[in-house]
């Protein structure tokens, strides 16, 4: 079977989508560091219909941690397929990533940075990859951080890359850009543009005064459920299509994207043209997404694995198990949202338990496990934050929490930067990971309420 690649793309069935515009002409706009499953599922099916129109929206993808995308991708020109998982599955070949750069490319990573072209920078590196404290603010301790303050060889971190590259972008007169963030959490622009001057400060030059001139870091709010890639959607791919794809990706139909309208002056994609909202209260979108959706989301992995399930869909055909995921989802968290102007909350939880039961879906909860340490406080704590000013219970909220400590007691698959700080310990002694659980370590009803909260 022929792998997939340019001279594939008009051998492919009609069925399937693909792209609308001459490659040879596309032009690279966009640097995005962690072209992952979630970018290629979320974002750049964006670009590619706006590449239709004008094909200058290009990207070019940055793989700090691993070469296999780029070793994927690569041979195949940076083509992928998605699939669109529901009733009536659907499936297109995205084109509008060019190629792959790995951590080792240090001189081509900068060079696409400082391009004229390049009108962004964005990210979707997971909330791990920004290296802040429990209060959001960037982490000097932490090691990748230690390592780009001394400014000797490659950065480890994005924050690093990113300094480097805008410090590239300034030296070639460039101008500005903006930086967009589209990873889940709450302020996501705002932090890491403190992070990035917080760094850039350290450098003892006016890098960080030119920063705060030229460059905007807009806050946006990301949704599209995407599974992690499997040998079943691989096989699926090759019969619709007909091609072998290295690494297609699978997505629910749903998509959001909320865009707080704060870009720098010049060239920027008309995101409002394909669905993305523009607006300047990306906050509400935010928390609502994070602290309804996945906060949901990680109280059915963690609850739900000790209940024997594998999946999200499974989980949800669990009564008891859905049952109280919803009483969390309005009576804990809803009340205490102050929801954007329009949103009908309530619609929005009916939603959100909809796509959650999507059979076509088999969303691993593992998957959604995985980096508690970094999701649990905007998915849950800060919710549990606000439950303990108000005076509000936090039973039900408790019970996800110590389901996660159980989890990491028990160290079956635990995936987690602070894995080496939680796999076997104690509930008592995790309770106390200050950069986890910030001031709740001092708060005995919040520690007590955990300890006693028992499954499901
Ligand atoms: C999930 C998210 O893996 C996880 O932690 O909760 O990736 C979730 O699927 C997305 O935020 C949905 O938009």
């Amino acid at each position: 079977m022929t792998r997939l690649t340019e001279a594939a793309l008009g051998s492919l069935p009609a069925a399937v989508g693909r792209p609308r515009y001459d490659r040879a002409a596309l032009r690279t706009g966009i640097v995005h560091f962690g072209p992952g499953a979630f970018h290629r599922a979320h974002q750049l099916p964006v670009y590619d219909a706006l590449n239709a129109a004008e094909p200058r929206w290009g990207v070019v993808g940055v793989s700090l941690n691993s070469r296999s995308v780029a070793e994927a991708l690569n041979p195949q020109g940076g083509l992928y397929t998605l699939a669109l998982l529901d009733a009536a599955p659907s499936f297109e070949v995205v084109g509008a990533l060019r190629r792959v750069l790995a951590a080792g490319e240090g001189a081509a990573i900068l060079e696409a940075i400082a391009a004229a072209d390049t009108r962004i920078v964005s990210s979707t590196v997971t909330e791990k990859g920004y290296c802040l404290t429990a209060d959001g603010s960037l982490d000097m301790g932490h090691p990748a951080i230690v390592h780009d303050r001394v400014g000797e060889g490659a950065p480890q971190s994005l924050v690093g890359w990113l300094v480097a590259g805008l410090a590239a972008r300034r030296a070639a007169g460039a101008g500005g850009l903006t930086v967009l963030s589209c990873d889940n959490l709450a302020d996501n622009g705002a932090k890491l543009g403190r992070a990035v001057a917080a760094l850039a400060a350290t450098r003892g030059d006016d890098l960080a005064a030119w920063i705060e001139g030229e460059v905007r870091f807009p806050s946006t709010m990301v949704d599209a459920i995407t599974p992690a890639t499997d040998d079943a959607l691989r096989e699926r791919v090759r019969e619709v299509a007909g091609v072998d794809d290295a690494w297609p990706i699978q997505r629910e139909r749903f998509w959001q994207w909320v865009v707080e309208d704060d870009f720098a002056p010049g060239a920027r994609p008309d995101l409002a043209a394909t669905g993305v909202t523009l607006t300047h209260d990306v906050r509400g979108y935010e928390l609502a997404k994070l602290r309804l959706l996945n906060g949901a989301h990680s109280s059915l992995a963690y609850l739900g694995i000790e209940r024997g399930h594998g999946v999200v869909a499974e989980a949800m055909r669990d009564a008891a198990l859905a049952g109280f995921v919803e009483r969390l989802m309005r009576e804990d968290i809803a009340p205490l949202l102050t929801a954007p102007v329009g949103l009908d909350v309530s619609g929005y939880i009916a939603a959100i338990l909809e796509r959650f039961s999507n059979p076509a879906i088999r969303h691993q909860l593992i998957q959604i496990a995985a980096d508690g340490s970094q999701k649990l406080p905007y998915r849950l704590l800060d919710t549990v934050r606000a439950a303990r000013a108000g005076g509000r219970s936090i039973e039900r909220l408790a019970m996800p929490i110590a389901a996660w400590l159980r989890f990491v007691e028990r160290g079956e698959g635990v995936a987690d930067p602070l894995a080496a700080k939680l796999v076997g310990r104690p509930a008592r002694e995790v309770l106390g990971l200050r950069e986890v659980f910030g001031e709740l370590v001092d708060d005995a009803v919040f520690v007590e309420t955990v300890l006693a909260a028992k499954p499901l």
